[in-house]
């Protein structure tokens, strides 16, 4: 029955009746074709087998965006469609009176976001969670919706005083090649895979103009730097630089052509993603000047010389293991790129040095071979993501507004999607942790929270089952005990213990867990979480020091003696802030780890976005090969399962699409009781009789018109909804506003 297709698939078309609902069949007159289903809610009855046979239908024939009551489903075309983009079909979308009476796109979501902003029902922030697994098209959708917005919120102010590329809209636009080049790499799934979440609030001021953006980042995945899995590759930004150095760059560098680096794998692939000129290009429009760029291109430089920093084993414990000898010359160069001492660099990394006894005495001891390279790594993930962090630092300074110049934002959450791989570690535990709690944030915001409502209001309505992850959750973050709460335990307890007593540990401890998978044929210590997307299994090998993420206090102390003039800024001599060290001898503090820390930042993520009216995205990826006009049915069916898409859509199809609370309802329209409503439409009447009485048209008074639009837009849909609230897909215009009351 599922079947791979590819090219056109018209048997499916000619079954489009089959599938609408009775009262449809009548409005769409018989010639309907499946794939001009534009809403999901149509389709008859709403099960995933007709889902998928609307979405292939519309797929083959290039419809990648559907309305799924109030998500909107994002097919990957896998391949590009710049007229699906102009800036003419986003004016379009601008200027529609109802865009969503346009053909679904992602605009109408960007527009039915950005009136909501303005509605005087409820003025409130608003944001965009896009959604979907690794590859599906997150970022490319965020990208797109800045796009959009850089075109229908530019500031006139910004057109007179500024040239185009100093713009604020183009600065925004600039922050994403900068971000991807250093913050996204290619991965077994997504040759563009964002290894760091982000959430970008774009701020408008009260005539809804964009006047700046705010951007936060999450959890950089840092390891990356040192480490990059077979067939997997560093961040864009190493292989720029090696692809697009000039002549004199490699010379100042020390990137002779066709030196192999070990931390610089696959550089044979050729992808778009590797264009150091535009990442230059949009590093100089945020105000990073080229003196600046080539000194942090120097610092990446030095990293991968580091990386080919490679030691002997020492016979002799308690002599320090020595580099190879053909990593003699990495150590040279790796320390004139980074403006350390050559000998203090190498000893750093060779020696530990550890302070004990009530006078703080310091013991030197030499590191085995396999803590020298931990060391090493450990000090390029140091600069890397000081580095990573101090530039979405810069960036935020280049464009973000200052406070009395906004009132309100649009929030655009683009986050690594969920992912599993053959070898999974804290990384991938962390970002399918993320996508847990978006889940849940759907869930509870649309799924759970609008039915409740119903049954508190006492509406008719039968409860449409959903699939809660909460357990899932409670398996992962859940306290007193989680698999969170038992690697933090580890850490804290500083014991040393094997992967394979990790193991034991969170089955025994967590073996209830419905969501704890059946560990079955591991060879290597590991177990499985069965997320909403999927069971993933986690090795146990290395999880509690990635947890602890330990710095070396020596490290830190090499890094602060540095003279190259970038990194004197990253480390200085009087931090502020401490950063997490080892802890040494007596002066033990209370670990703060990865995790934790991780926690904390998505806990906050998820007040912002509750402070705001959500919209959702689901991005859904056709096929993992990445390839155009190629529709997988089962990955595709697993995704809608995984993302409760056809309870959503029984949800919208059967709820109501538009809700005000009573105090804001009031608020709004109290206007109306003061006006003399005379019931006429008359020829002349712009407007159809059925939509607005005509004292409103008449009105003289000028503060009435974005009333009037307003009461244009809604009443007819709140009408209708009273009216008939199991229709309401059908009968009335898409939500503007599916949110909060
Ligand atoms: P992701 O953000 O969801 O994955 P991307 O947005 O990077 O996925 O999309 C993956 C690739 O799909 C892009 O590099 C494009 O080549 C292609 N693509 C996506 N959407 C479109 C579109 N609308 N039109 C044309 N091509 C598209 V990850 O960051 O891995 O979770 O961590
Ligand atoms: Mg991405």
């Amino acid at each position: 029955m599922l079947q791979q297709v590819n090219g056109h698939n018209p048997g499916s078309d000619g079954q489009a009746r089959e599938y609408l609902r009775e009262d449809l069949q009548e409005f769409l007159d018989g010639e309907v074709l499946l794939y001009q289903l534009d809403d999901l809610t149509r389709v008859n009855p709403v099960t995933l087998e007709t889902v998928l046979r609307c979405l292939q239908a519309r797929y083959m024939a290039d419809r990648f965006y559907t309305n799924a009551g109030c998500t909107l489903v994002a097919l990957n075309p896998f391949k590009p469609i710049p007229q699906l983009y102009s800036p003419e079909l986003m004016r379009e979308y601008h200027a529609a009176p109802q865009p969503q009476k346009l053909k679904p796109h992602v605009f109408t979501v960007g527009e039915q976001t950005y009136r909501n902003v303005k509605s005087l029902i409820e003025p409130v922030n608003q944001s965009i969670v896009v959604s979907g697994e690794s590859g599906a098209g997150k970022t490319w959708t965020s990208r797109c919706l800045m796009k959009f917005y850089a075109v229908v919120a530019a500031s006139p102010a910004s057109w007179e005083t500024h040239k185009i590329a100093e713009r604020i809209e183009q600065r925004i636009l600039n922050s994403n090649p900068v971000m991807e080049a250093f913050g996204n790499a290619c991965t077994l799934r997504n040759n563009n895979s964002s290894r760091f979440g982000k959430f970008i609030q774009l701020q408008l001021n009260r005539a809804q103009q964009m006047t700046g953006a705010a951007v936060q980042t999450y959890l950089l995945e840092k390891t990356r730097v040192a480490c990059q899995a077979s067939s997997e590759r560093n961040f864009h930004i190493f292989y720029q630089i090696c692809k697009g150095a000039s002549e004199d760059e490699r010379l100042q560098w020390h990137l002779p052509e066709g030196v192999a680096f070990s931390w610089l794998p696959n550089p044979e692939r050729s992808l778009e993603e590797d264009c150091f000129e535009v990442t230059r290009e949009a590093m100089l429009h945020l105000g990073i000047d080229t003196p600046t760029q080539n000194n942090i291109f120097k610092v990446l430089a030095g990293l991968l010389h580091l990386g080919n920093i490679q030691f002997a084993a020492s016979e002799d414990e308690a002599q320090p293991c020595q580099p190879m000898d053909d990593a003699k010359c990495s150590v040279r160069t790796a320390s004139l790129l980074l403006g350390l001492p050559e000998d203090v660099l190498l000893e750093t990394m060779q020696i530990r040095t550890i302070r004990a006894g009530r006078q703080q005495q310091v013991f030197r001891k030499p590191c085995p071979r396999a803590e020298c390279d931990t060391r090493r790594d450990c000090l390029a993930k140091l600069i890397y993501a000081r580095l990573f962090d101090w530039l979405v630092s810069v960036i935020n300074s280049s464009i973000c507004a200052d406070t009395d110049s906004w009132t309100t934002f649009i929030g655009l959450l683009d986050v690594y999607g969920f992912e599993s791989f053959p070898d999974n570690s804290l990384e991938q535990l962390c970002i399918n942790y993320a996508n847990e709690k978006l889940q849940q944030h759907f869930v509870a915001h649309y799924l759970r929270a609008q039915q409740e409502e119903y049954a508190v209001e006492g509406l008719e309505w039968s409860f449409v089952n959903y699939q809660d992850n909460q357990a899932c959750l409670d398996l992962i973050e859940g306290s007193p005990i989680s698999i969170c709460s038992l690697i933090n335990e580890e850490c804290r307890l500083n014991r040393p213990s094997s992967a394979a007593q990790l193991q034991t540990r969170i089955e025994t401890a967590l073996a209830g867990s419905p969501c704890l998978g059946h560990n079955k044929l591991s060879r290597e210590p590991s177990f499985i979480v069965v997320h909403y997307a999927g069971p993933v299994r986690y090795h146990t090998a290395g999880l509690v020091e990635k947890n602890k993420d330990p710095v070396p206090p020596e490290l830190t102390r090499l890094l602060q003696q540095s003279w190259d003039p970038l990194l004197m800024g990253l480390f200085p001599t009087n931090p502020k802030e401490k950063t997490q060290e080892e802890p040494s001898g007596q002066s033990r503090n209370p670990v703060l780890t990865v995790v934790s820390k991780f926690k904390a930042s998505l806990e906050q993520l998820l007040q912002v976005l509750h402070s705001t009216t959500p919209h959702y995205i689901r991005c859904i990826k056709p096929n993992s090969q990445g390839q155009a006009q190629t529709f997988v049915q089962e990955e595709v069916l697993s995704q809608l399962e995984a993302c409760g898409l056809v309870e959503t859509i029984h949800i919208s199809a059967a709820g109501f699409p538009i809700r005000i609370s009573h105090q804001n309802f009031v608020e709004r329209y109290k206007l109306l009781r003061r006006l003399r409503p005379h019931t006429s439409s008359g020829p002349h009447s712009p407007y159809p009789a059925k939509g607005l009485p005509e004292w409103c048209l008449h009105s003289e008074e000028a503060t009435l018109e974005p009333l009037i639009q307003d009461i244009l837009h809604t009443l007819p849909v709140l009408t209708q909804a009273a009216a008939t609230p199991g229709d309401s897909a059908e009968a009335m215009p898409a939500p503007m506003h599916c949110g909060r009351t």
